[in-house]
């Protein structure tokens, strides 16, 4: 598999305007996001990941070009997922996030990212909620879960499923440290681009 940089997007002008498939990896800062694409790629420094949370508001384009074509863009969505439903995030940052999940024809699915030692908080359980009522397939991803014991999974697992309608699914745990929940992840992801590739979305 390839993977590699292709760069970030700063204005809804600058979003890539080819035919690729697009799956975009969502959280805060700090969730874990840069260590996943990491791990999922198998490449350890693609996506540079920090213990300070940085503030760029910003999409990070990876192109992946997998053993299984065709290939295809993971969007880094740093800082923060919410713009959607934070009233604070909605000026410049709410309007480019708007525009790529509602306006990208190429997307195919989204991957929330949470915390999985963390309670989901209100703002978490909008930002659910309207993932629930998206046109578009979303996978809830537990990060860091190295950092729990067997039952603090479990009980992790059972909170933010509380935040899930049923069309949702379950989450999945996920450590970028141990592998835990990759080939499951990719799985998913498979599926999303490969579903997406067979019914292109007409407008
Ligand atoms: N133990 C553990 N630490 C992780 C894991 N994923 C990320 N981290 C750490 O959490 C911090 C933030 O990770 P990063 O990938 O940069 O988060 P991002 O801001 O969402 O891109 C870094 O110090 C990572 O080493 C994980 O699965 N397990
Ligand atoms: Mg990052």
């Amino acid at each position: 598999m390839e993977a590699k940089y292709l760069k970030s997007v700063y204005k809804t002008e600058d979003l890539p305007r080819d035919r690729l498939i697009e799956v975009a990896i969502a959280g805060k800062s700090n969730v874990g996001k840069s260590s996943l694409i990491n791990r999922l790629t198998g490449r350890r420094q693609l996506a540079k990941t920090s213990g300070t949370p940085g503030k760029t508001r910003c999409l990070n384009y990876f192109l992946i070009e997998p053993g299984a074509p065709p290939a295809f863009y993971l969007v880094d969505l740093p800082g923060y997922g919410y713009a959607k439903v934070s009233k604070s995030m909605r000026r410049d940052w709410g309007i480019l996030i708007d525009k790529y999940l509602e306006g990208s024809e190429h997307l195919a699915g989204l991957v929330a990212l949470f915390d999985s030692r963390r309670d989901p908080t209100s703002e978490d359980q909008d930002w659910l909620a309207w993932l629930g009522e998206w046109e578009k397939p979303s996978l809830t991803v537990l990060t860091k879960c190295d950092k729990l014991t067997r039952n603090e999974r479990a009980a992790s697992v059972r909170r933010w499923q509380g935040a899930l309608s049923d069309e949702q699914g379950s989450p999945l745990l996920f450590s970028s440290t141990s592998g835990d929940g990759k080939d499951q992840l990719w799985q998913w992801i498979d599926d999303v681009r490969l579903a997406q590739k067979r019914q292109p979305k007409k407008r």
